[in-house]
């Protein structure tokens, strides 16, 4: 039963209540025509880094030295791991704690990555995850795969964002001052960690700038972001619900790999609180995984949470869609109790 009245605003969804009527009223309409207000800026500035891109993609292939091939290499994935396992993991939903040498390392990475400032981007988040798929998620998959992959970032907000936006409390990340430093200081630190430090680094073994600039910044950044936002696009569309069918997110291992283990997506947002982002969390296909667990050998990482075997198994008997290699349909260990309060939709007709 959602709360009523006012404590409404602040009642966090789990996706598929909102099966539930008396929470659909409550979610944010979808508008029958959108007013979308193009940012030229925006448009301007992403197609000149996708153009570079390719550019950067080209001297990868061709003219760079192997170690600033290794050294791009390395910049994804410590850029990658700065949303993963900091903005994604960390501070977006609080799924495990950092000690403060690795909250400075984490918010490094993240710079790194300039996707914005971590409030920035937490924010989005948690207004993803509890509006999701409605007009007050940033990046609403329902309004297909171009909008929800970059196509958000080149219009102004849809107003159902800011106008929900009051019910984020974003309070315990704007108390951290490693946080606070970022945010106000990001015009100088984005620039200096993104673009110039990737770019003059690969000098020091003989690169030129330029390659340097094109491959390590560019190309670089270009990758991690449509690695990212394939989480957005592809990882809402395209794949198997296992552990909840009413919701869009699938689990794609494809994106997996791309986004250093944030494709288990139908996991995710089943179960967001689970530090793995996946119920596996197999090291090949969850290298953030294997970051924070290494963290937390050394104590660096603490209070990591996760999620029961016997839970995950019960939700996947009650809202999986029959495609989880163990508990999947197929599966003689599912007790037929269970089968029988599992609804089919769209049954196969007899002939
Ligand atoms: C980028 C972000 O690419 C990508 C995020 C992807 C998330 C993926 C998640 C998937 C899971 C994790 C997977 C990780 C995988 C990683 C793999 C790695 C290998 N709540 O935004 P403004 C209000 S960034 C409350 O300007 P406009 C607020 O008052 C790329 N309030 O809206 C705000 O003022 P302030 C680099 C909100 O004007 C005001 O509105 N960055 C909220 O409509 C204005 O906000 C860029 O390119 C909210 N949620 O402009 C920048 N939002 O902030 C792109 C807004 O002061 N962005 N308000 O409080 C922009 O240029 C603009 O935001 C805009 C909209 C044009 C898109
Ligand atoms: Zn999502
Ligand atoms: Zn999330």
């Amino acid at each position: 039963m959602p709360p009523q009245g006012a404590e409404r605003d602040s009642f966090v969804l789990f996706e598929s209540d909102a099966k539930d009527p008396d929470v659909i009223t409550h979610m944010a309409p979808q508008a029958e025509k959108r007013q979308t207000q193009i940012v030229w800026r925006n448009v301007a500035i992403f197609t000149y880094l996708h153009l570079g891109f390719l550019y950067g993609a080209y001297l990868m292939l061709t003219t760079v030295m192997w170690k600033t091939r290794l050294f791009c290499l390395i910049l994804y994935v410590c850029s990658g791991l700065g949303i993963t396992a900091g903005a994604h993991r960390l501070w977006a939903h609080k799924s495990y704690k950092a000690k403060l040498p690795l909250r400075i390392i984490l918010t490094l990475f993240n710079t790194l990555a300039f996707q914005d400032a971590v409030v920035d981007w937490a924010r989005d988040h948690r207004m993803h995850h509890k509006y999701s798929e409605t007009d007050a998620d940033p990046h609403n998959a329902t309004r297909g795969f171009f909008f929800s992959h970059v196509g958000w970032l080149l219009v102004r907000k849809h107003p159902q964002i800011k106008a929900k936006g009051h019910t984020i409390d974003m309070s315990d990340l704007r108390a951290d001052p490693v946080l606070r430093f970022q945010k106000k200081y990001y015009m100088y630190l984005m620039p200096l960690i993104c673009f110039i430090m990737p770019s003059v680094v690969p000098a020091l073994w003989g690169e030129t700038v330029w390659n340097g600039y094109f491959t390590c910044a560019v190309f670089r950044y270009v990758a991690v972001l449509n690695g990212t936002w394939l989480v957005n696009s592809w990882a809402h569309l395209w794949g198997d619900k296992p552990y909840d069918r009413h919701i869009n997110p699938v689990e794609t291992k494809v994106v997996s790999v791309a986004a250093i283990g944030e494709g288990f997506h139908n996991y995710h947002h089943t179960f967001p609180w689970d530090y793995k982002a996946a119920e596996l969390g197999n090291y090949t296909f969850n290298i953030t995984k294997f970051f924070i667990d290494t963290m937390a050998t050394i104590g660096w990482a603490y209070d990591l949470k996760t999620v029961s075997t016997d839970v995950i198994q019960k939700r996947i008997t009650r809202t999986g869609d029959g495609s989880h290699p163990v508990w999947g349909w197929g599966d003689k260990n599912i007790p037929e109790e269970d089968k029988k309060v599992t609804t089919v939709i769209n049954p196969e007709k007899e002939e």
